[in-house]
């Protein structure tokens, strides 16, 4: 190709492009154009909002629709030894462990978690079996406890380690777990909730430390934390696919 025709073919785009930017600017300038398009952007802006801003609050109730009865399901006394030694003194030798893809690894006992950035919500859980009830629920943020560790930036997801095992004839892979992304990690109300009610949790409801990860299922709650790995991926982990029940064919992201 001549050094001539390179010009004219270049000189041929730009005109090109300069006519297109005109006529869109032409579009664009029609007032009626304008009024429609920032109607549309502002209609999808809301439902995108609506349906997928996951940062989204999970609504919150008055105290008087707290529910006199609220069910414990799944595991609700665990008998693995470590757990039981560790009810048996009042949770005084208990240490959350965050591990993995973090800066510095932590063991909080319960002081520590108490003296954290904390947050009260009265939410309502939906279990998968059909069930719905609406407590207080009082726990430290996750996010400042993750800004202790300092995630390293490969981490993509929080693996819940759980003290008990659901399923014992399924060995190691009968022990509960869960995992979450770092949208539901970071958002406000997600919270390692150590009180229902106002009162310590019970051992039915997760004892010591149980998560609440409110846009999503009762099952992604994990109960009775042992541990918070942060990984890259979750695939190794048990069944690979996120969580005890996700192993045995539930949703992974169960929003709501
Ligand atoms: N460690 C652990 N966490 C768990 C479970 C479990 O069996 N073990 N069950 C899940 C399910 S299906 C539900 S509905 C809730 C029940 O929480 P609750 O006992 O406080 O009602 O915990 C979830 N978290
Ligand atoms: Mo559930």
């Amino acid at each position: 190709m001549t050094a001539s025709r390179r010009t004219w073919l270049r000189g041929l785009a730009a005109a090109g492009a300069a006519a297109l930017v005109s006529a869109c600017d032409r579009i664009a300038g029609d007032p009626a154009v304008r009024a429609g398009l920032k109607g549309a952007e502002q209609l999808n802006q809301g439902l995108h909002r609506v349906l997928f801003d996951r940062r989204t609050l999970a609504r919150e109730y008055p105290d008087s629709a707290i529910s006199p009865d609220f069910p414990a399901n799944g595991s609700i006394s665990p008998g693995d030894p470590t757990y039981r030694a560790l009810a048996a003194g009042g949770f005084a030798d208990y240490r959350l462990i965050v591990d993995g893809l973090v800066e510095r690894p932590l063991a909080l006992d319960l002081a520590a978690l108490r003296a954290l950035p904390s947050r009260s919500q009265v939410t309502r859980h939906d279990c998968v079996e059909g069930w719905s009830a609406i407590a207080r629920w009082t726990g430290a943020r996750l996010a400042p406890v993750l800004d202790q560790a300092g995630l390293k930036p490969e981490a993509r997801f929080l693996v819940f380690h759980c003290f008990d095992t659901l399923d014992p004839e399924a060995g190691e892979d009968g022990r509960y777990y869960e995992s979450i992304d770092l949208v539901d990690a970071l958002h406000a109300q997600t919270l390692l909730a150590y009180e229902m009610n106002g009162t310590p949790l019970s051992i039915a409801h997760g004892a010591p430390v149980r998560l609440r990860v409110e846009r999503q299922l009762g099952y992604k709650h994990a109960k009775y934390i042992s541990r918070i790995e942060a990984v890259a991926d979750f695939s190794h982990i048990s069944g690979g696919k996120g969580g005890f029940w996700e192993d045995r064919g539930y949703e992974w992201y169960a929003g709501i």
